[in-house]
């Protein structure tokens, strides 16, 4: 498979100043010696010319000019796959970027795969299965701590520490099988107890790391937050304060927003969809009903809910209905309007004051939220290394052999038991950096990037 060549529009398709076609394989110079003409007087064919160079030419085809253009020669191995690579960038024009496409796949090259060119990578072994995780986290960062978060995870950060455990595991699991293999020596009972406390110590880095794992998920997912509450008491207002600029439409009319409204915002580096809802009553109105229902399931669907109440109006039994409701869920309680004078009585649970006429509370209310979404009890550090779902699961499977292994030693049971527990661990914690991957796995996780990745 990894003998053919594979080539892709690496740039979004669109109208842009340059567009990137990246083509990589060991035919990938041959490719280019036909699709390219260099110009200028000291011009060389790209399969003769040095590594990392740039060179001006034009693509052609079939004897016609389609395009003038800068490619760069990159030779095996300091490139992104580690095999000979060819980057042409050409005009950012839709068609034009078809046509030098189609130019480099009559010149013998295949389309790429979604993720092909970071399969590669990993395949030949430049990084490995979390760092080409860690690329398509980066493509898809959202804020600059998911951005800072992808860039640790493609630099190693979570690899070295899963070698670090498994190699710990692996010698652990030399040891015991040792003794399998000289059935007349009992182990001693001081390595006995080095080797239980070994695996404890594996057991508590395990916890650590999963604890990682909802930040990993709200670094990579973000999380939903809806905001709900009565009619006019400013939902839309706050949903324009949070993200800085007039997204809903805000009238003193009561039932304005009948329809929900999502949009992104970075709240102190959480991407965090916020959900614009209609305002919860009774209505006779169909349309408003409808609003209705869409604002509860809004509100089941979400992570978070910022439930708006207004500061100048009493508290209603509509409000305390909704109040018990969300108590189960996590939750903010927002007093707005703190400008107008107050007629909501002290509330029994804690809240945020805010105006979103004036932003008074607004910096606060970010601040809360980010403490409402992070559990707080996570080392700077372990966001680092803040694991994803796939990595959770593996993990999880992991620990749990641990667990039964460490059981089936301490209770001085036949060593086989143990040691078996031992390898299924060693082998969920080798998933996670691709040391105990299946091809179906490999499909799973490329598929889910853009083509040209
Ligand atoms: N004085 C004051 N008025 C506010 C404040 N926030 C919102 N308002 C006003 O309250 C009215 C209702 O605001 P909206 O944001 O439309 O309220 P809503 O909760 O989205 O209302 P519905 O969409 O009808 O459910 C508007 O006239 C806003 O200008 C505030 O902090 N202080
Ligand atoms: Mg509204």
């Amino acid at each position: 498979m990894l003998l053919d060549t594979i080539a892709a529009i690496a740039t979004p398709l669109g109208e842009g100043g340059l567009a990137v076609i990246r083509v990589s394989g060991p035919g990938a110079l041959v490719v280019a010696n036909k699709c390219f003409a260099a110009g200028g007087k000291n011009s060389l064919k790209p399969s003769a010319a040095p590594t990392h160079t740039l060179h001006y030419g034009h693509i052609t085809r079939a004897g016609r000019v389609l395009d003038e253009v800068m490619l760069a020669v990159l030779r095996a191995p300091r490139t992104f796959t580690r095999e000979d690579t060819v980057e042409i960038s050409c005009h950012g024009g839709v068609l034009v970027t078809k046509l030098v496409f189609d130019a480099v796949l009559a010149a013998g090259a295949r389309p790429a795969e979604p993720g092909e060119f970071t399969k590669r990578a990993f395949l030949n072994g430049r990084i490995d299965l979390a760092q080409a995780e860690a690329v398509a986290d980066l493509i898809h960062s959202r804020t600059e701590l998911a951005l800072a978060a992808a860039n640790e995870q493609l630099a190693g950060k979570l690899s070295r520490r899963i070698e670090q455990l498994r190699d710990d595991l692996l010698r652990t699991l030399a040891h015991v099988e040792a003794h399998i293999d000289f059935p007349d020596e009992d182990i001693a009972p001081d390595t006995l107890g080095q080797l239980i406390g070994r695996l404890d110590g594996a057991i508590t880095f395990l916890d650590e790391l999963l604890r990682t794992a909802d930040e990993g998920r709200i670094l990579r997912r973000g999380i939903r937050a809806a905001i709900v509450g009565r009619p006019n008491a400013g939902k839309s207002s706050l949903l324009n304060q949070l993200l800085g600029h007039d997204r809903a439409i805000v009238s003193p009319i009561p039932g304005t927003t009948r329809d929900t409204i999502e949009e992104t915002a970075n709240i102190r580096g959480v991407p965090v969809v916020f959900v614009d809802t209609a305002g919860l009553r009774e209505s006779g109105d169909v349309i408003e009903q409808e609003g209705v229902r869409r604002s509860r399931a809004s509100a089941d669907l979400a992570e978070l809910i910022l439930h708006v109440l207004d500061a100048s109006e009493p508290l209603t039994p509509a409000d305390e209905q909704f109040l018990s409701e969300f108590a189960g869920k996590k939750h903010l309680v927002v007093v707005n309007k703190s400008d107008l004078p107050r007629r909501l009585p002290a509330l029994p649970v804690s809240a945020v004051e805010v105006s979103c006429t004036t932003g008074a509370g607004i910096e606060a209310l970010k601040d809360a939220i980010k403490a409402a979404v992070w559990s707080g009890d996570i080392h700077a550090e372990m966001l680092e290394v803040a694991i994803n779902a796939r990595h959770q699961d593996a993990l999880r499977r992991a620990r749990e052999a641990i667990e039964r292994g460490r059981t089936a030693l301490s209770q001085g049971l036949t060593l086989e038991l143990p040691a078996m527990e031992l390898r299924l661990g060693v082998n969920a914690v080798g998933e996670v950096v691709g040391k105990t991957s299946t091809e179906d796995l490999l499909t799973v996780i490329f598929s889910q990037f853009c083509i040209g990745k």
